[in-house]
């Protein structure tokens, strides 16, 4: 069953992303799977018109220089013309108490009313867009973690609705949990995970952050005074990260990364050293692409035609059923 995953520019890329998410996509995906930079669902918190456009444009470099097939990339604005009727559709199938219920929009907007920053319609109504998102695709089945398990079950629920209230429209989408990879953590900050828009980019390790800062940056990684080179999460979560790292850089159980190391020092610089020689063909790639503008223009618009082809029909059929057109 084909898949649809997304990358938020919500910042730069880091490792966790690459780890956790693009390079498992490029290595294990299945023909037929899909991938989008989510750029309208970084617009429904504050943000900077010019770096969305260079964030999506680079980690649409990162998708097509971490090996995964062009055609199956494609960006989320570049669909806008059909997103839109669609997002419409959909939006007057749900109930505002289901959007409501949404757990997420519960914990962003109290987060930000706290800090006393407006919250943004959009916000509140983005799963119903992430609903035009899969089911315009019409791809089968979506891998999400926990936070996004119930956007796309109110994906499911809204194409369940449509088709049986106007009938067959959209195929009914089934959230997956995506393989286990690695979950890896802020280095400043081990009790956090590695996030895009931290504000401060110390414990991140950015995709394209040069050699020398990686080393430094994993150089100062928390750790603790215990002084045991063993993987004990609970107790040790900082070695614990470092461990992680190395052993999804090197394919080494987790539980074996510690071995041969005699102090916390060395370990960092081997992980330093695994980091910048996982990142750097990546990185190199990346450069490359960024460098060839009109090429990385050619595989956008050749990704935005196959996207909007998969997603025509499909929509011509929704808004027929809804009553509109002639
Ligand atoms: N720290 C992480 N470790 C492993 N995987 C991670 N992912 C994100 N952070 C880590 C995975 O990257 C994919 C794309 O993520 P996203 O764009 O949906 O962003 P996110 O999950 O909200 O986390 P970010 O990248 O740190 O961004 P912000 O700052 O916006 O929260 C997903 O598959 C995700 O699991």
């Amino acid at each position: 069953m084909p898949r649809l995953s997304a990358i938020t520019p919500s910042g730069p890329a880091h490792l966790g992303n690459y780890l956790g998410a693009v390079r498992r996509w490029a290595r294990e995906g299945r023909p037929g799977d899909l991938y989008f930079v989510s750029d309208l669902h970084a617009m429904t918190t504050f943000y900077d018109p010019q770096r969305l456009r260079s964030r999506t444009r680079d980690l649409l470099a990162l998708l097509v220089a971490s090996g995964i097939d062009p055609d199956r990339v494609f960006v989320q604005s570049d669909l806008l013309a059909q997103l839109g009727p669609l997002t419409w559709l959909l939006e007057c199938t749900c109930s505002f108490g289901e959007a409501a219920r949404m757990t997420q929009f519960k914990e962003k907007s109290a987060a930000r009313e706290l800090a006393e920053t407006p919250v943004r319609v959009g916000l509140f109504t983005y799963p119903v867009l992430m609903a035009a998102d899969i089911l315009l695709q019409g791809t089968a089945e979506v891998p999400v973690g926990d936070d996004q398990a119930q956007h796309v079950e109110l994906a499911r629920a809204l194409a369940r609705r449509f088709n049986g209230t106007f009938g067959e429209a959209f195929v009914v989408p089934v959230a997956v949990t995506p393989p286990a990879a690695a979950r890896v953590r802020d280095l400043a900050d081990p009790s956090r995970k590695m996030d895009k828009s931290a504000r401060d980019a110390a414990g991140v390790l950015y995709v394209m952050d040069a050699p020398d800062l990686l080393r430094r940056k994993v150089k100062r990684a928390v750790t603790d005074s215990l002084d045991r080179l063993e993987y004990r999460p609970d107790e040790q979560p900082g070695l614990a990260n470092l461990l992680e790292i190395l052993a999804a850089c090197t394919g080494k159980p987790v539980r074996e990364a510690a071995d041969g190391f005699s102090s916390y020092g060395e370990l960092k610089d081997t992980v330093a050293e695994v980091v910048i020689e996982e990142l750097r063909p990546v990185r190199e790639r990346i450069s490359a692409l960024l460098a060839d503008q009109p090429e990385l223009d050619r595989v956008r618009r050749r990704g935005a035609e196959l996207a909007t082809a998969r997603g025509a029909e499909r929509l011509e059929v929704a808004l027929r059923l809804a009553g509109l057109g002639r």
